[in-house]
């Protein structure tokens, strides 16, 4: 699976070079002052979002990373070679810890944007630095200073706008595809989805949207059952939710049922991520048949909870141009919720 969202590298930023000693030595000048460069600094260790990325999977093969080393200061006062920089490309949403201590040191969250997690040393001095009046001829430079070594987490939680979840095989990917031209693996058995999808949703000029597909959520994903909710963490950073609810599903039973046992699951992983703002699709409604509960009954009761739902038919495009409009509304029109 080429997927990956947690992993450990190390990484260590480069020493600086030592300053030189060094006299200059010159025709007709018998004795020389002090001309030794300072070394060079050590190259940093950075982490760049790169919007081309959306996986850590780059970091199951390579592990460690290291700067360059600054170089020596040489005679005549010359300079040592500052180390190169390594640069890290991460996708966004990517939060980089220090694994010792669990210090968030940076939450790369914009395309290009950068941050130093380690610094080079500084170039030590060189005895140009140390002349005085009364010794003229230092036989003295600093030693470079020493890069830093860390280990680090990376954590990728995607920066998504709208999280789609649901039990298994409601239509969480089949929706994605309707929505965005992601186009996500769909099939008829549950945990289809493995690992979580992104599309991209144009909402006309420039307005576009970033809707995140995770692998269904099942009773007891908060003890790790079924995927368990290891993946409700790329929806955590969106505004909305789209909950999808499936008529088909589990027929002897009842949808709001699956609708609470889902919301249940919810308030076990994260009680801001269950109070989020929230839109019940029912779905697979062109299978609508007597044998199901009514769905204007299920909307009503959802309603009287103040939950906004919509009947749709993710397969057939039924009610798909609502659920654009209501996503649009949430993020547009609506003036902001004071949460
Ligand atoms: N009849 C009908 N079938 C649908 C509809 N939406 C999805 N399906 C079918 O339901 C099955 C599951 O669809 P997916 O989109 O893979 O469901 P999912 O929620 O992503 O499933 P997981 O990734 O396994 O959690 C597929 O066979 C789809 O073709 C719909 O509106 N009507
Ligand atoms: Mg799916």
């Amino acid at each position: 699976m080429d997927f990956l969202d947690e992993a450990i590298i190390t990484a260590k930023s480069g020493d600086g070079g030592s300053g030189c000693i060094s006299f200059r030595r010159e025709k007709y000048i018998p004795r020389g002052g002090p001309d030794g460069g300072d070394g060079g600094c050590g190259g940093d260790v950075i982490l760049r979002a790169s919007a081309g990325l959306n996986s850590l999977i780059a970091f199951r093969f390579q592990k460690q990373f290291r700067a360059q080393n600054g170089e020596p200061g040489r005679g005549k006062n010359r300079t040592g070679k500052d180390g190169d920089s390594v640069i890290i490309e991460v996708p966004l949403g990517t939060l980089v810890y220090d694994k010792d201590n669990n210090e968030l040191l940076a939450d790369l969250v914009r395309d290009g944007q950068e941050a130093i997690v380690l610094r080079g040393g500084k170039g030590g001095k060189g005895n140009q630095h140390f002349a005085t009046p009364t010794n003229r001829a230092p036989r003295k430079a600093q030693s470079g200073f020493p890069g830093q070594q860390k280990t680090l987490k990376l954590s990728l939680k995607y920066l998504a706008d709208v999280g789609l979840i649901g039990l298994p095989n409601t239509g969480k990917s089949t929706l994605l595809s309707r929505l965005t031209m992601a186009r996500p693996r769909i099939d008829s058995y549950p945990f289809t989805t493995l690992v979580p999808n992104l599309g991209i949703m144009s909402l006309g000029d420039e307005m576009n949207l970033t809707l995140a597909d995770i692998p269904g959520l099942i009773e007891g994903a908060s003890q790790g059952r079924g995927l368990g909710h290891a993946f409700l963490k790329h929806v955590e950073r969106t505004k909305l939710l789209l909950h999808l609810l499936d008529i088909t599903y589990r027929p002897s039973r009842d949808l709001l049922e699956d609708f609470y046992m889902l919301s249940e699951e919810l308030v076990k992983y994260s009680s801001s991520l269950s109070r989020r703002d929230r839109i019940v699709l029912i779905n697979k409604i062109d299978l609508s048949s007597p044998e199901y509960r009514d769905i204007g009954e299920v909307r009503r009761a959802l309603e009287d909870i103040g939950i906004e739902s919509l009947a749709i038919s993710a397969l057939t495009g039924e009610g798909i141009e609502e659920v654009r409009e209501a996503i649009s509304r949430k993020f547009f029109n609506e003036p902001e919720s004071e949460q």
